[in-house]
């Protein structure tokens, strides 16, 4: 699922990237105000009696502790060129790579170096961040406990369009001897920083799962289940369905609920919908929910190719078909790890 998640996050955010902030800002006022817009029609009511059983008992959230964190916002000044982050015997160095075209003067990536005992074990050049002005995020959290070190979470912000954290984690071997380099890939938003979402001492990395953003609407009328990654023994690892993270996938379908609009767009909510009820153990019901309230109308995300695509990514002359929503939704599902029950 990992690798499916796109990242177009290139190019021209030099000259955009602030506006493209106090763009999301406004995506943002704009959605409490759509959200505040909602009205108890016939599908927003059923959404809500068929999820209310979920509600009905008061929960509580696991306690979230937070690791050692090293954060540059936007909004920071650039006082400084060097961080130090440790946490016992690991110590964390980040400096600033000059670069950036024509004369490279600019400061562009972060670099991470990793020291254990003050001996330097592994380096990793972040992303492309702002000139003069990286963002960009660094953890000392124990994700992985085959091995005897907690990891390091590096995550850049790269700008763009709804675009993107570049995180990856860097990680001793089980004898604790040699790090290396795992890539968790780009995602929606800011730097993406590890938590520990279910208390159990063991940190996770959660997010939006990005695979439903523009796949059946537009980026706002998209809705998407909640995406956990666990590091074990090395592996970065889909937990999102654990029961561990049942309050989390539980908080995740509250805000769903509450962004339903009765005149919004219903396929790109519905595909994340589905995705979240499957992650909490009812696709079924949600399944027949979406045949009733589907949108007939709309094509988009509906384009499918009959047979495999060319090694260019493009369907063969005359083999691109229609699919219904629900047809094209099953596919996606299953082609995203997300098992329907009929
Ligand atoms: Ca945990």
């Amino acid at each position: 699922m990992i690798a499916r998640v796109k990242g177009v996050c290139r190019a021209a955010w030099r000259q955009v990237a602030p506006a493209l902030l106090a763009l999301a800002a406004a995506v943002a006022t704009a959605s409490i105000s759509h959200a505040t817009q909602n009205e108890d029609g016939p599908f927003v009511s059923e959404l809500k009696s068929q999820n209310a059983h979920l509600f009905a008992k008061p929960r509580t959230p696991a306690k979230e502790r937070t690791p050692p964190t090293l954060k540059r916002d936007y909004e920071d000044k650039l006082g400084k060129t060097e961080w130090t982050l440790s946490d016992g015997p690991v110590r964390v160095d980040v400096t600033l790579k000059r670069g950036g075209p024509p004369d490279g003067v600019l400061y562009m990536n972060p670099i991470v170096t990793v020291s254990v005992d003050g001996k330097e074990t592994i380096t990793s050049e972040g992303s492309e961040s702002f000139p003069d002005n990286p963002v960009f995020l660094v953890q000392i959290a124990e994700m992985d406990a085959s091995n005897p070190h907690p990891e390091v979470v590096f995550s850049t912000y790269t700008g763009g369009a709804h675009c993107c954290s570049d995180t990856r984690v860097l990680a001793s071997s089980r004898d604790g001897r040699e790090w290396r380099e795992i890539t968790v890939g780009p995602f929606d938003g800011g730097p993406l920083a590890a938590r520990d979402l279910d208390g159990d001492g063991r940190y996770e990395l959660a997010t939006r799962d990005n695979a439903f953003l523009y796949t059946f609407g537009c980026y706002a009328c998209s809705t998407a289940p909640l995406l956990v990654l666990a590091l074990d023994d090395g592996t970065l690892t889909n937990v999102s369905a654990k029961p561990a993270f049942r309050a989390n996938q539980l908080e995740s379908l509250k805000h769903i609920i509450e962004w339903a609009d009765e005149g919004g767009d219903r396929n790109g909510f519905l595909a994340g919908y589905v995705g979240q009820k499957i992650l909490l153990g009812e696709g079924a019901p949600a399944w027949q929910f979406m045949l009733k309230y589907y949108d007939r109308k709309s094509d988009w995300g509906l384009e499918s190719c009959a047979v495999e695509l060319t090694k260019d990514g493009t369907c063969p002359k005359g083999k691109s078909v229609k699919l219904t929503y629900p047809e094209a939704l099953k596919r996606f599902l299953s082609e995203n790890d997300y098992k329907l029950e009929q």
